[in-house]
């Protein structure tokens, strides 16, 4: 028995709910409202100490961490795979969840708040806005949204967000490239997976072509994902039609901006110069 603490739109619940889905897995659902900060609930917190979602309890045990959770799943449940079994390849897969847990999962925060949430948080009352600021223990993590909700894309933590994706997007095209058709070769994988929530954000944003009008292997790769029986029902499926209008209509506002910064991250890397032996 899986009970899954999600919110609907979140990026890592949507992560969680793909591989669930891949494994024809059954599931019951606990929504915690991020925006009714029930994520720090006291009971919650007993689940998933970090206050954040998805968490996952199986077999009475709480498991957090979409990354660890996706492949918590593949190990209890393991058809089909999408760890592969190949140890070099599995450091290839990793590799992909890594650049996701480390620069893309910000990255997305970053975006999207300062296309939608920050308008939101905006309109909050001074209460709600306050309980969100107190709540932020890690003092990066306070400047990153304090930064985020002053600046919108000014913030120099919108310019780390979109160079995190620059590179991100050359990865993948480098290793589509005459392989394919996923990111490790004929299989699909949580490398696979743990891309496309973050692939469909900026979609849903109105902002993908930003990055990857010029790339054809990732165009191609995305195309495919978009017929994914378990895309479309851990990710598609669940959104709600006011979710979709939203993205839709504040993504847009910052498009020019976010192209400005694309192409500043492109003249900085056109600088590096491998050094000769
Ligand atoms: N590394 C965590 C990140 C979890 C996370 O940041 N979740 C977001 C939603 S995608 C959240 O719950 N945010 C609530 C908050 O920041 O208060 C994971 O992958 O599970």
């Amino acid at each position: 028995m899986i009970t899954f603490y999600q919110f609907g739109n979140s990026v890592c619940c949507q992560k969680a709910r793909i591989t669930m889905s891949e494994k024809g897995l059954e599931w019951e659902a606990v929504e915690v409202n991020l925006f009714r900060n029930e994520q720090y609930a006291s009971d919650y917190l007993k689940i998933n100490p970090k206050g954040v979602v998805p968490a996952m309890i199986h077999d009475g045990k709480a498991i957090i961490e979409s990354t660890l959770i996706c492949e918590y799943l593949d190990d209890v449940y393991p058809t089909p795979r999408l760890i592969p079994p190949d140890p070099f390849l599995r450091t290839q897969m990793r590799l992909w969840s890594k650049m996701v847990d480390e620069g893309l999962h910000e990255g997305i925060s970053e975006i999207s708040f300062s296309a939608m949430f920050r308008e939101r948080l905006k309109n909050s009352t001074p209460e709600e806005r306050e309980v969100r600021f107190r709540n932020i223990g890690d003092p990066r993590r306070r400047d990153r949204f304090k930064s985020t909700y002053e600046l919108g894309t000014q913030s120099p933590f919108v310019l780390y967000a979109v160079a995190n994706y620059y590179k991100a997007f050359k990865s993948m095209e480098k290793a589509l490239t005459g392989r394919g058709p996923w990111l490790l070769g004929e299989a699909l994988s949580l490398a696979d997976i743990n891309m496309m929530p973050y692939v469909a954000r900026l979609y849903y944003l109105g902002l993908l072509d930003v990055w990857i009008a010029d790339l054809p292997a990732v165009r191609a790769w995305w195309q495919r994902t978009q017929q994914l029986p378990s895309y479309i029902a851990g990710l598609v499926a669940p959104m709600k039609p006011q979710e979709v209008e939203e993205m839709a209509k504040h993504g847009p506002k910052i498009r020019g901006e976010l192209q400005d910064l694309v192409g500043q991250v492109a003249s900085l890397q056109a600088q590096f110069q491998p050094v000769p032996a």
